[in-house]
């Protein structure tokens, strides 16, 4: 097979046109686009999710989910939707325009909007990601963050996104395209990763191009991986490390800006048609291609050759030819790195599994050079200092008067007396003063005030301080959005204290018990308002037998216990 170089159509009007296209879109009713919209926006404008002309019509839409296919038959795995909230899909109505603005209110692109509809989201998340379980990050995305109404519509495109970071990395389709044609490289083979690059991983991608007999392309993932996922700027200058290894001008490495789902699958064809519209002819696969991890009974969403197979099915259709990942083993005796199904019987095998890698860091142990380049592990040691250094959030919940603040005080003491790091109490009352002060109780307001809360422990994690955050939080999707938001950047300890509702009112420490009982406050969690209990908390306590200086006690251990902080 050899590359189709010719320019690919992208979305976008000439300059001109997108001059005065601009001035008509500000008086558009207009929507600002979430990351991930911005990342599926600039793929389909450059032409990286060709043929793709706009976000999904209704009819599109059903027929990727039910068939794989567009409306006309054409493979396509993925909805590319443009999920809005209740009340912008109320404002607007098919045969409109309305402007897609950046997070900064930039106006990137109009679209014609065509349909709008209301998704069966749970018959979206089991037919294109295989089930409806929340433990799948794209089927919790579909739940919990995207927006009820999807809008479908032709989109014409006026400017791509900003980009600050590593400008000179990033390519569009007919960039690389043309990239390809001055060189010559009429073979090419992707690689596409959200991981940090480490020797086995060179080893297999220089094997798949000198076996296919192509140059190779680095096409890592920098737009939205997996949550938890090692963040794009440390691993990009990972993989400018690595690139030295490759020999000279066999090897490009190029960023893809790119919004995965972990879908398994469906995302390994996706990716293989992204990879064909950016000039590629080859495309590697492994085990568990986009794979999202263990689903809620604890078992793969999918089977490790799932990926594999769905490709090879379709990689005639697609125009691009699946190249088995092969596993790559270091043997000890012959100092080097062979497939692993090559290597002789009695030869003693040295791996480091993903987990293992990841204990190492955190504990800061050693990383040996045959299994990664120094310099990779150097970044990935700035980055990911040992736990007991890294920041992190301990978020307690529990009824009003469940004992709470006076166990978050009892902690952020200890936990002072320990040093090292900052402490952040971020408690119920103490936020309403000075954080949510407008704010009252109705699901929606405490929704935006647990949101606020995960906001500001998510960045106090992220550099490196100790957030103890003690407010009622009720709901449990809530919880999980700031857990979330907060493991991101470090580790998260929920913790109940769970204290029944006829202990609090016997204590009625602050005399609203009394009151909402009398119907002076509605709205009152644990009589008039609901509280979902935790069902995954690390830590339960109990209040009725264990002191509050003791329940402290129990998560520092339980911190300890976890790594973060000393023993
Ligand atoms: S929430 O649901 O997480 O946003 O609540 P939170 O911010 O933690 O605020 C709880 C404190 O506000 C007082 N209060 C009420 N609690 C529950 N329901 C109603 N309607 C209500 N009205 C006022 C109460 O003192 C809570 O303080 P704590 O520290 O939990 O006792």
């Amino acid at each position: 097979m050899s590359a189709n170089t010719a320019p690919i159509p992208e979305l976008y009007v000439s300059s001109d046109s997108a001059a005065k296209l601009k001035v008509e879109a500000a008086s558009l009713p207009s929507w600002d686009l979430t990351p991930r919209q911005i990342c599926d926006l600039e793929l389909l404008m450059n032409g990286g999710f060709n043929p793709l002309k706009g976000f999904n019509t209704e009819a599109d839409y059903n027929s990727i989910v039910e068939t794989m296919r567009l409306a006309d038959a054409t493979l396509w795995p993925m909805p590319i939707t443009l999920d809005v909230s209740a009340e912008f899909a109320e404002m607007v109505s098919p045969d409109q325009d309305i402007a897609l603005r950046d997070q900064e209110g930039v106006i990137l692109a109009i679209m014609s909007i065509t349909d709008k509809w209301t998704p069966n989201k749970s018959n979206e998340a089991a037919k294109v990601f295989g089930a409806d379980d929340l433990a799948h990050p794209a089927v919790n995305y579909l739940h919990n963050t995207a927006g009820p109404v999807y809008l479908g519509g032709p989109v014409t495109g006026i400017q791509p996104p900003v980009h600050y970071d590593f400008k000179s990395r990033r390519d569009t389709p007919n960039e690389l395209r043309a990239f390809f044609r001055k060189l010559g490289w009429r073979r090419v083979v992707a690689f596409q990763t959200r991981n940090p690059l480490h020797r086995a991983h060179q080893e297999l991608t220089f094997r798949a191009a000198k076996e296919a007999q192509a140059n190779l392309l680095i096409h890592p993932v920098v737009g939205m991986t997996k949550p938890g996922d090692i963040d794009h700027f440390t691993r990009v200058r990972c993989y400018e490390a690595v690139l030295d290894q490759y020999p000279a001008s066999t090897t490009h490495m190029s960023l893809l800006n790119l919004a995965m789902r972990m879908g398994g699958p469906r995302e390994a064809v996706w990716h293989a048609l992204i990879r064909k519209n950016h000039g590629c002819t080859h495309f590697i696969v492994g085990r568990d291609h986009a794979g999202p991890g263990k689903n809620s009974q604890g078992e793969d969403f999918y089977g490790p050759y799932d990926s594999q197979n769905l490709v090879a099915e379709h990689q005639r259709e697609i125009g691009i030819e699946l190249v088995p990942f092969k596993q790559m083993v270091f043997v000890q005796d012959r100092a080097e790195y062979m497939p692993a199904d090559e290597v002789p019987a009695d030869a003693t095998v040295l791996s480091i599994s993903g987990t293992e890698l990841r204990r190492r860091l955190q504990e800061g142990l050693d990383i040996p050079e045959w299994f990664s380049f120094p310099e990779v592990v150097s970044e990935l040691r700035k980055t990911k200092p040992p736990r007991v250094s890294q920041g992190f959030t301990v978020f307690f919940t529990g009824l009003s008067g469940s004992g709470k603040s006076t166990i978050a005080n009892a902690l952020m003491v200890k936990l002072m007396e320990l040093g090292g790091r900052p402490v952040t109490l971020l408690d119920g009352d103490v936020v309403r003063k000075h954080l949510s002060s407008e704010l009252g109780f109705s699901k929606e307001h405490r929704d935006i005030n647990i949101r606020r809360i995960g906001y500001v422990a998510s960045e106090i994690t992220k550099n490196g301080g100790i957030a103890i955050c003690a407010p009622i939080a009720p709901y449990t999707a809530t919880r999980r959005a700031v857990r979330e938001m907060v493991e991101q950047f470090g580790a998260f300890l929920e913790v109940h204290v769970a204290t029944s509702v006829e202990e609090c009112e016997r204590r009625d420490r602050k005399g609203l018990y009394k009151l909402a009982r009398e119907g002076k406050i509605k709205e009152f969690t644990g009589i008039s308002d609901p509280y979902e209990e935790p069902q995954n908390a690390e830590l339960v306590v109990d209040t009725i037998n264990v002191s509050p200086d003791d329940c402290a006690q129990d998560v520092m251990l339980k911190l300890e216990s976890m790594g973060l902080i000393a023993g």
